[in-house]
């Protein structure tokens, strides 16, 4: 037995030496009988973290910097930049007066307006003012910037949260960027016009709707909570979701972005959710309200503005002890494409 394992120790070096290895070793591990997630589930107390997103604002500018950014590690992925496998999470601060010079990458974003009220990101020309609670995206190779009003005309810090599909880019060996000549781009189109043109149940008469990328960049959230709410009043309650939406392409009714899939939902006070399971590892930020999210063994109580992170895989329970919103995102449109995506209502 002792000499099998000799032997086999030594064949594995030898092979190991023309780049090849045993498959019988790891193919247990390789060809799960369900997903084991190195990721963990997590979450970030808002209370806990905002001081030290404010603190970056006095040790280096946004200019400088480029992206004043602390991004959100999961602690199952040390070193790897990422909430989950496919996707990255940031807070993201911009003082009054700052601009946080343009530039394109094939990584697509989505922000998602976490505090403050005077900042705005330019995209593709226009540019979108950025509230709380509102959905913005920056698709893949879209030039963009960001800015904020200066002290002077009321300016106040402004935080969101940015998703990015870097992980799974990085892993494809996609990355591309460039910067701006000049630190903004041009404003091309008076603000509103993306909403006129794609948010109102109507498009361009000539659009061509095959594009995967949604040509509405702005989901502001005074008309997703009020959708929202009617549905409440409605009636509508499915015991695992609450009243749950996800952010479509207005001209497919695809998802926003090819990598990203975005939702908002929401619990009454009291409510007492289902388990269910997904295989698209999700990333919550909490709108309003507090409860508790069950995840895999974890129990995390949530407040407004933390933010949580679900595994691939991992059983979620969502309660709320109050009127809760929570604002999520996910590599669905991958796994979707892909024919990969499982979900489960327990
Ligand atoms: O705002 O363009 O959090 O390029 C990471 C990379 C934000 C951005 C991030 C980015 C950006």
């Amino acid at each position: 037995m002792t000499d099998l394992k000799t032997e086999r120790a030594e064949y594995y070096g030898q092979i190991r030496r023309k780049n090849m290895a045993p498959l019988w070793e790891s193919l247990h591990n390789l060809v799960p009988p369900q997903p084991r997630p190195q990721a963990q589930a997590a979450i970030w107390k808002y209370a806990d973290v905002r001081d030290l997103v404010m603190q970056s604002g006095g040790l280096i500018t946004a200019e400088e910097a480029v992206r004043r950014v602390l991004f959100l590690e999961n602690p199952g992925l040390p070193d790897k930049a990422s909430i989950t496998p496919a996707l990255y999470a940031g807070l993201q601060l911009i003082m009054p007066g700052e601009i946080a010079p343009s530039h394109r990458h094939t990584q697509s974003a989505l922000r998602f307006i976490v505090e403050g009220s005077t900042a705005y990101t330019a995209v593709d020309g226009e540019r979108v003012p950025m509230k709380p609670g509102d959905f913005i995206i920056t698709p893949s190779w879209t030039w963009h910037d960001h800015g904020n009003k200066s002290a002077q005309e009321g300016g106040e810090p402004v935080i969101w949260l940015d998703g990015l599909d870097i992980p799974i880019v990085y892993h494809l060996d996609q990355g591309f960027a460039e910067n701006y000549p000049d630190r903004e781009q041009p404003v091309q189109r008076q603000a509103g016009d993306s909403i006129a043109r794609y948010a109102q149940n109507m498009l361009p008469v000539r659009h061509r709707a095959n594009n995967p990328t949604s040509p509405l960049f702005s989901y502001p959230y005074d008309r997703t909570r009020e959708a929202l709410d009617t549905l409440q009043r409605n009636g509508e309650l499915d015991e695992w979701d609450g009243v749950k939406l996800r952010y479509a392409n207005p001209a497919t009714g695809g998802y926003p972005m090819p990598t990203m899939a975005a939702f908002m939902q929401f619990l009454p006070a009291g409510f007492c959710g289902r388990q269910y399971r997904s295989t698209d590892a999700t990333v919550y930020s909490v709108v309003e309200g507090a409860g508790v999210a069950k995840v895999g063994g974890r129990v995390f109580e949530f407040a407004a503005r933390d933010i949580f992170v679900a595994p691939s895989w991992a059983t979620v329970n969502l309660d709320a002890t109050v009127d809760t919103v929570l604002f999520s995102y996910s590599d669905r449109p991958i796994l979707s494409a892909l024919d990969l995506l499982r979900e489960e209502r327990i």
